[in-house]
């Protein structure tokens, strides 16, 4: 099928078969661990088949007779693309999925309730799955760039879960992705000394440049039962040109870190960046490669296209990362100049990229978007008006409450205006005041640091929420001082969330709007 096989271990080679064959050996209701991190690495056709193999038996079933619908639940590292999330959700073939997804037709199942979705923190996922409290997994599905002779694997564009899932399942398909750049080989440094409490010892990474594991991923060859080749690229969207209002965004930070540089409380370096994904994070990356930084390092999830330039021009000196999630512009520059990057891009298993201890000991600024953030600094990051799931926290919360400085970042308001990003209570938690150290707007930026909360509500109000909504916020803030009750951080509990009400009554959060 190719002209140069990648599947060098000659026990392996007899395992080779179509995506139909490999579909067939997956049990309704198996626990799947699949590869995948933000668009990138996912198994590009084994989900594809599976999803057809789903729609035509459940074509054929009668729910009356007991018979059941054939689902599995799928685990991944983070969200993946159309081709995996979006095509079996499309044939109802999810029970349940973790840890991330952003997918529209994944989206709808779990908000109309028809897809149990777990939510949880990247860095604790292989924890979780050590610890068996996720139950036992089946099969591993995994996208990998070649099989060595020994059948150690060379992994592809991300690495997320994929030790763990290997390590945990029964039985593994894998995916030959020949699409996917061979010079990918040697980016990994895989970590095999994690362990469970009380064996856990201290995770000696204290740069982000270090190399503390191997390229290559360990894989008993008796626990492979089918192999697929595939020559499809990762699939993500370009980003969108920098706006007026993310380019403002970036300018506060901008200024920000400059601030913290000349008082002496930041490096003239920086420290380790970590980056969500997104446009505002990416025009925010932009902005520090047109600023006078040198050998910046980051320590993060994800590498993006401002990463890969910000690389080019010698502003970043090295990024250590899980995945990449590049528009096809960027996959097109990586893979063009794949020499120049290998050697200053490093990818971990997530539980490493994303580990507490490390992202505390390094000191990471952490830079991720925001829904809704309230007066005292709790942000919520993934529910729309409380209820509705939009992607889910991510890595956020990884980062966030281990960083050395936690900022958060939206525009200030949503859906034409009609939605302020600053509320007087958020409608779900996923970052506490506790966490927030900055919030930052077109507007404004929001120092939180050191600030007792009716200081924040002010600051807040003051440099963040948009002057259409600022006298309304003002007016709940003092109703709410002036209301006799707690004083600490003030509220007037029947109105804390009238805001999301109105919104969702009249179209809008303004009491007076036409
Ligand atoms: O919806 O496109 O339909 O208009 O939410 O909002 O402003 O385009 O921002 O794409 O950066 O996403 C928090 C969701 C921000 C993201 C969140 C609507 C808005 C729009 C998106 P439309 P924007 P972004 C590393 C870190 C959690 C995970 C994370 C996220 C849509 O950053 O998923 O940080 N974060 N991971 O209109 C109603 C509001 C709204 C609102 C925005 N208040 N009410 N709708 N929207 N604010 C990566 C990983 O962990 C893998």
């Amino acid at each position: 099928m190719y002209s140069e096989s990648r599947i060098l271990c000659p026990k392996l080679k007899q395992k080779v078969m179509s995506a139909e064959d490999a579909a067939a050996m997956i049990p309704a209701g198996s626990n799947v661990g699949m590869s995948g991190f933000t668009g990138a690495g996912y198994p590009k056709a084994v989900p594809n088949a599976l999803a057809e193999r789903i729609k035509q038996h459940n074509a054929g079933i009668n729910l009356e007779n007991g018979e059941k619908p054939f689902r599995i639940n799928v685990w991944t590292g983070a969200s993946t693309a159309p081709e995996l999330d979006g095509k079996l959700a499309e044939v109802d073939g999810i029970e349940m999925r973790l840890p991330f997804q952003s997918d529209p037709i994944c989206r709808e199942r779990i908000n109309n309730g028809e897809m149990n979705y777990v939510d949880m923190h990247l860095s604790e996922v292989a924890q979780n799955a050590w610890s068996g409290f996720l139950g036992k997994m089946n099969i591993a599905l995994i996208e990998v760039v070649g099989i060595r002779e020994d059948g150690s694997l060379i992994p592809s564009s991300s690495l997320g879960n994929n030790k763990v899932w290997i390590e945990q399942a029964d039985k593994v398909i894998l995916e030959v992705n020949y699409k996917q750049n061979a010079r990918l080989e040697g980016m990994h440094d895989i970590y095999y000394g994690a362990a469970l409490p009380p064996y856990r010892k201290p995770i000696m990474l204290t740069e982000p440049a270090q190399r503390i594991g191997e390229a290559y991923l360990r894989c008993p060859s008796e626990k492979v039962i089918a192999i697929v080749e595939t020559n499809s690229p990762d699939r993500n969207s370009p980003f969108k040109p920098s706006d007026a209002v993310s380019k403002k965004i970036a300018e506060h930070i901008l200024e920000f870190l400059d601030k913290e540089i000349k008082v002496g409380r930041l490096p003239p370096e920086l420290l380790p960046l970590q980056s969500g994904v997104g446009n505002i994070p990416n025009a925010v990356l932009e902005a520090l490669d047109s600023g006078p930084y040198k050998n910046l390092t980051s320590y993060t999830e994800v590498i993006q296209d401002g990463m890969l330039q910000m690389l080019k021009s010698g502003t970043l000196a090295m990024a250590s990362a899980t995945a990449f999630s590049l528009s096809p512009k960027g996959i097109e520059e990586f893979d063009k100049n794949i020499e120049f990057y290998r050697n200053k891009i490093i990818l971990r298993p997530q539980d490493i990229s994303n580990h507490p201890e490390i992202a505390r000991r390094l000191g990471v600024i952490a830079m991720n978007g925001l829904i809704e953030a309230d007066l005292y600094g709790n942000v919520n990051s993934t529910h729309i008006m409380g209820t509705r799931m939009m992607n889910g926290i991510g890595g956020s919360g990884d980062f966030a409450r281990n960083g050395y400085l936690s900022i958060f970042m939206t525009p200030s308001t949503a859906k034409e205006g009609s939605i302020s990003s600053i509320v007087p209570m958020v409608s779900h938690v996923d970052h506490t005041e506790h966490d927030v150290k900055v919030i930052v707007t077109e507007q404004g930026l929001a120092d939180l640091r050191g600030l007792a909360p009716r200081q924040r509500a002010l600051e807040i109000i003051n440099k963040c929420a948009h002057p259409d909504f600022r006298p309304q916020l003002l007016d709940y803030f003092e109703r709410a001082c002036a209301s006799g009750r707690g004083m600490h951080t003030p509220h007037l509990l029947n109105e804390a969330l009238s805001w999301h009400q109105r919104y969702e009554e009249t179209g809008h959060m303004l009491a007076n709007s036409k």
